[in-house]
């Protein structure tokens, strides 16, 4: 979320107390600007050079449609890894080889705002493995491998709009969700051109269990719940004694269409929504589902043909919780829950009203308990509303003004982003007693301890995800930098260490331990291996190829000279394809390619790997190409030619690499 408006005088007439507040408070600044900072916190973060940092940190890029990692507690950005947009610094988007990558229904798209950063797991614990995003405004989700930094895989997910309540897994994995902020009508086109008006008959939401394969990272959609129609909004996965079943939290059960901000803001409760997918699951395999016809994009990288391959799904397995009667649950939640978190033991769920004054603590054995007796408040839109008084343990009171996040250390405390009074309030998860406050710099988003939405948190840190950053840092223009902020929670009381700009908006990240991410490295693509079809594995393997108006040229790269470097015979009207081969075998030694007038982004190649450059030429001469990365002493000697002849000329097609005698 951004900043909230000013809301007009209308708008406040037409809204209550706290509302007014909420909307007009753009997050208090706590009276200090500056921060206490004591004398030794500089050399808690301090990483010397050559040393490492002990954590690496995953953060969501926001509306860049990125990720990017940082070293904690150093806070240095290490590498911002292209996802849902394009980038032509890697040619992430713009080789043919990424392009189907970004392919959905809607064609190739280069944009996404993604939000959540998820951990693969095993057995309920980040293993460092790949790391998760969603792309909110078309429905996605990613899959990063952590072997490559590299988006590995890209799914479409259908019948969702806006997918914000994704990507969070299931303790092995087995699933990764989406959950969908509006509600839409669905099915036929017939069905699908109705009155907005008509919403409360004809919209519906869904959650979608998406399977990542274990040994490939492809991902496809095994079923689909059909909800009521009104916006998800966060969701995790529960764990140990909640394991098999998983909390979305729901607003706008008013079935506003209009003016949220004052219509989806009536009711005293929304609800947190229990899914229970060990049954839905059940149910899908025995086939009580309906296969639904739609389009959807599955796009996974191939590491071996260095190449992105599109598979469009035609349908997908819809469950039906009015006929499935035991797979949700609503409870009762205050005022428009936006954070829906689950505690390290599993027991605990916390809803973040983002509008209460309060934060509601559910405990699952409650919830269990209120299931076995249907202990129920009547039903929304057919659905079973549990009581909120059989399903509460608790509610923390007076934390602060506007929870919107929890995340959870390892000695039974919980740590909740407060947006509106800008700070981070820590309570004990037994007393539900406050403990510790601490102002962040300033309306924190989402916050972060390593492993802290996980069965292990490794604590150490909490850092702060803030969207404002007034007198933080050296200004830039009208947009001002977003920030993190590191804390330590070593002690009783939370201690600011350290602020750090953040590229694009931070929403949620992850931060793991590095020993688990650093062992996989993948150090260059073995060129044995290499089984892409314009491969030339060796200098000799390289040439020229005329197909109608496509030249083909099979280029290597080593340092420091281009196999072929000159090029004759290509005319205007053609298409030049050059697939350019890396041959180096050693780490970190990428070589880039561009040439000049080209409609694209240069090509960035990693050691044994092939990628393609189209080129469409439009001028007539001698177009130089060069090498993009400063590879050795002589990276600037390393370029070639290109000889562009009128269209219908009769130059051959040749293309060689050319010893020239200085003494002739
Ligand atoms: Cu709170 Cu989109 Cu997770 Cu951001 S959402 S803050
Ligand atoms: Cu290769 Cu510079």
């Amino acid at each position: 979320m951004k900043r909230p408006l000013l809301s007009t005088a209308m708008l406040l007439a037409a809204a209550g107390g706290l509302f007014l507040l909420v909307n007009t408070i753009q997050g208090c600044r706590p009276k200090t600007a500056q921060a206490a900072v004591g004398g030794d916190a500089s050399s808690r973060v301090y990483v010397p050079p050559g040393k490492y940092d002990e954590f690496y940190n995953f953060v969501s890029g926001g509306f860049s449609g990125q990720m990017s990692v940082y070293g904690l507690p150093s806070g240095r950005l290490l590498r911002e890894i292209p996802v849902f947009s394009v980038d032509p610094e890697s040619g992430y988007g713009y080789s043919e080889e990424t392009k189907p990558m970004l392919m959905t229904t809607h064609g190739s798209i280069p944009w996404d705002d993604s939000h959540h950063v998820e951990s693969s797991m095993t057995a309920g614990v980040p293993d460092g493995r790949w790391m998760f995003i969603n792309g909110n405004n078309t429905p996605r989700i990613a899959l990063i491998d952590l072997g490559t930094f590299r988006t590995k895989s890209i799914i479409e997910i259908p019948n969702c709009a806006g997918n914000h309540s994704s990507p969070f897994a299931t303790p092995n994995s087995e699933y990764v969700i989406s959950g969908t902020r509006f509600s839409i009508p669905m099915g036929t086109d017939v069905e699908r051109d109705v009155p907005i008006e008509s919403y409360r008959d004809n919209f519906k939401g869904t959650v979608s269990f998406i399977h990542p394969e274990p040994e490939t990272g492809k991902m496809s959609i095994a079923f689909q719940i059909i909800t009521p129609g009104m916006n998800f909004d966060l969701s995790h996965s529960g764990k140990g004694p909640s394991d098999g079943w998983f909390f979305f939290s729901c607003y706008n059960s008013e079935q506003a269409y209009s003016l949220l901000e004052v219509n989806a803001s009536q009711r005293d409760k929304d609800f947190i929504m229990a899914v229970n997918w060990k049954k839905a699951e059940q149910y899908a395999k025995e086939g009580r589902g309906r296969k639904v016809p739609v389009k959807y994009y599955s796009n996974w990288y191939n590491d071996e043909t260095h190449t992105a391959e599109s598979t469009v799904m035609e349908e997908v397995l819809q469950l039906d919780p009015r006929e499935l009667k035991d797979i949700i649950y609503f409870m009762p939640c205050p005022k428009s829950p936006h954070g829906c978190d689950v505690d390290p033991t599993g027991r605990y769920i916390v809803g973040s009203g983002k509008l209460a004054a309060l934060i509601p603590v559910f405990d699952f054995e409650k919830i269990k308990a209120a299931i076995a007796a249907n202990d129920t408040d009547g039903d929304f839109m057919g659905i079973p509303v549990l009581k909120y008084e059989s399903v509460i343990k608790g509610e923390v009171k007076k934390p602060g003004l506007g929870p919107l996040h929890t995340e959870f250390d390892a000695n039974g405390n919980a740590y909740t982003s407060m947006f509106v009074s800008s700070e981070i309030v820590k309570w004990s998860l037994e007393t539900l007693e406050v403990l510790d406050r601490v102002p962040t710099y300033y309306s924190i988003g989402h916050l972060c301890i390593p492993g802290g939405d996980s069965q292990k948190p490794w604590g150490k840190y909490v850092i702060a995800y803030n969207k404002i950053t007034k007198d933080r840092y050296l200004p830039t223009g009208p947009e001002l930098t977003q920030s993190a902020q590191l804390f330590s929670i070593d002690g009783d009381k939370m201690e600011l260490l350290l602020d750090f700009p953040t590229t694009g908006e931070p929403h949620y990240a992850q931060a793991i331990p590095a020993d688990l991410v650093r062992p996989r490295e993948v150090k260059f693509f073995d060129i044995n291996k290499n089984q892409h079809p314009f491969v030339a594995k060796g200098e000799k393997e390289t040439k020229v190829e005329r197909r109608g108006n496509e030249v083909h040229v099979w280029m290597t790269t080593i340092r420091s000279h281009f196999t072929p470097d000159n090029i004759e015979g290509v005319k205007i009207g053609d298409v030049v394809y050059f697939h350019v081969t890396n041959l180096e075998q050693d780490w970190d030694v990428p070589h880039g390619f561009a040439i000049k007038g080209a409609a694209t982004a240069e090509l960035l190649l990693m050691p044994g790997e092939t990628q393609t450059l189209k080129w469409i030429p439009d001028q007539i001469g001698v177009v130089p190409m060069y090498c993009t990365d400063f590879c050795s002493a002589l990276h600037q000697e390393m370029q070639g030619y290109v000889r562009v002849s009128p269209a219908g000329s009769k130059v051959e097609l040749k293309a060689e690499t050319r010893n020239v005698d200085a003494g002739s």
